[in-house]
């Protein structure tokens, strides 16, 4: 991508683009250069509705878990608007010799399963295909990366025949649904006096994932990263049935690439991540930014280590076997903020390299060249003392500007760049770091220290003739919330950011 080159004003005026759910950019012909791309790039990923274009990522999970009639009489509901309408066939389900997991299924009607059966044992192909991917799965997800099995349906009404995981097979495709999780356990029902959230979960995925409901990758990659995707739904069900979104979707987005590295479907969820939208909180829980938080779940896997996300989760549980009564409730963004603090790090340097490693995903991540690359404007600057003025823009919570300084025709071949930056204070958790590219590829970042009123100044490497370009970013690493619980926005705890709104300056000068 390229622009033409911006006259930079100094003072600011009123743009209003939106990025995401509604950010406002302040001003300045920097900030509104990038709106403008920003917005084009949006405009490229609008969410889209019909089933069709689902992203296999995009599986869903009830919102609150509510009690669902699963095989009676004949008929099978399955929630969601689902149901078989139909019995089950003669021979389902399916269960493994070894671990506790039944697939079931029927052969009539508009959810039945293709019929082919290569073996001839009365189980159709595609039951033998979920059976074996839930089976992975598992063995992926409880037994090498260390989280709690699903819970026995002990106390379902109806149990899919005893106390095993149960697996159903539908259309739901035709819904727009790779899949999804839900839960019969009576603990939820209302009345039921249980004082914590866990539950026994079951799961439906598709009957056959055509390629007419699913645009995007082959049948069985479909239904692979969406098994994975369900199991690890009621995996968390174990834990805590109410946590927060984004990272329920999150973490579930993150398990397809941990159980089935082949697959990469969920690089189409980036497009709602950090690095397509930075300016977007990393904890907003809506229009898909939920699926594309696994962004964040795997550079801490990549970091720490992939059970860094087992320890996240061991300490947002909810149920009888939560490791303290002081853990109780812990949601989301705290039991991260625990995580990294046992791995003797600090979230908020945590959450500023994140955005850092991510002006340059093919360098950061195992499989980054395929990752999409943070939008960046470029402010060409040319001779000794010319300077871009204040560019200022507001930034939510858990959010990020980059904004890239080039040498330009002008530029003195050895010079450098001061940055001065504005930021809110220092509550507030602002940071700002400059990643200096030179030619020939190699990197230098520079943090700028801030002081208490969030204000501060650094002088990196400019040449012409040996500088590519001195990006700034500008970090809004806040994660104080206020009203948890209240559902008054889509963010951690279901609360809102005492953060939100922040305004950072920058101004640059060649020296
Ligand atoms: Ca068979
Ligand atoms: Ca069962
Ligand atoms: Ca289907
Ligand atoms: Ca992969």
């Amino acid at each position: 991508m390229s622009f033409r080159s911006v006259r930079l004003s100094r003072h600011l005026r009123p743009a209003l683009p939106r990025e995401g759910h509604g950010r406002r950019l302040l001003l300045s012909a920097a900030a509104v250069t990038a709106a403008a791309a920003l917005t084009g790039s949006l405009a490229a990923a609008a969410p889209v509705a019909s089933p069709t274009d689902a992203p296999a990522s995009d599986q869903g999970r009830l919102d609150a878990p509510v009690l669902l009639a699963r095989p009676n009489a004949g008929q099978v509901e399955l929630g969601r608007n689902m149901s078989w309408g139909v019995g089950a066939a003669a021979a389902s389900p399916a269960c493994h010799p070894t671990r506790p997991i039944c697939v079931h299924w029927t052969d009539q009607g508009d959810h039945a399963v293709p019929p082919a059966d290569g073996d001839g044992d009365n189980i159709p192909d595609q039951v033998e295909k979920t059976l074996a991917a839930v089976n992975t799965s598992w063995a992926t997800i409880v037994g090498k990366l260390g989280f709690r099995a699903p819970l026995p349906d002990k106390r379902s009404p109806v149990d899919g025949g005893d106390t095993r995981f149960d697996v159903y097979l539908a259309d739901t495709g035709s819904a727009g649904l790779a899949g999804y999780t839900s839960s019969d356990d009576a603990r939820l029902a209302e009345g039921s006096g249980y004082g914590y959230r866990d539950a026994s979960a079951f799961i439906v995925l598709d009957n056959d994932y055509k390629a007419g409901q699913f645009s995007r990758g082959t049948a069985l990659g479909n239904l692979r990263v969406a098994a994975a995707h369900e199991l690890f739904h009621a995996v968390q069900y174990s834990y805590d049935t109410r946590e927060d979104d984004w990272m329920t979707e999150g973490t579930a987005t993150w398990v397809e690439d941990q159980v089935f590295d082949g697959v990469n479907l969920n690089i189409t969820a980036l497009q709602h991540s950090a690095l397509a939208a930075p300016l977007t909180p990393l904890d907003f829980g809506r229009l898909r930014h939920q699926y594309g938080s696994w962004l964040f779940f795997r550079y801490l896997s990549e970091r720490y280590g992939p059970k860094i996300v087992a320890q996240i989760w061991r300490l947002a549980d909810d149920s009888p076997t939560e490791i303290s009564a002081k853990a109780s409730q812990t949601y989301s963004m705290r039991a991260i903020r625990r995580a990294i603090a046992r791995e003797g790090d600090d979230f908020a340097k945590v959450f500023n390299q994140f955005v850092t490693t991510n002006l340059r995903p093919a360098k950061g991540y195992k499989e980054g060249a395929d990752y999409p690359k943070p939008f960046s404007p470029r402010v060409p600057l040319g001779p000794k003392g010319e300077t871009t003025g204040w560019l200022g823009t507001e930034i939510d919570h858990l959010s990020s500007i980059y904004v890239s300084f080039v040498p330009g025709k002008d530029a003195p071949p050895a010079r450098r760049l001061l940055l001065r930056v504005q930021g809110p204070p220092k509550g507030s958790a602002p940071a700002a770091r400059v990643i200096v590219q030179f030619d020939g590829g190699r990197t230098k970042v520079v943090p700028i220290k801030l002081n208490r009123r969030g204000d501060g100044d650094v002088r990196v490497p400019f040449g012409r003739s040996s500088v590519r370009s001195a990006t700034i970013a500008m970090i809004n690493g806040s994660t104080r919330y206020v009203r948890c619980s209240t559902k008054t926005a889509p963010y951690s705890c279901g609360g809102r950011s005492k953060d939100d709104d922040r305004i950072f300056k920058v101004r640059a000068r060649v020296l």
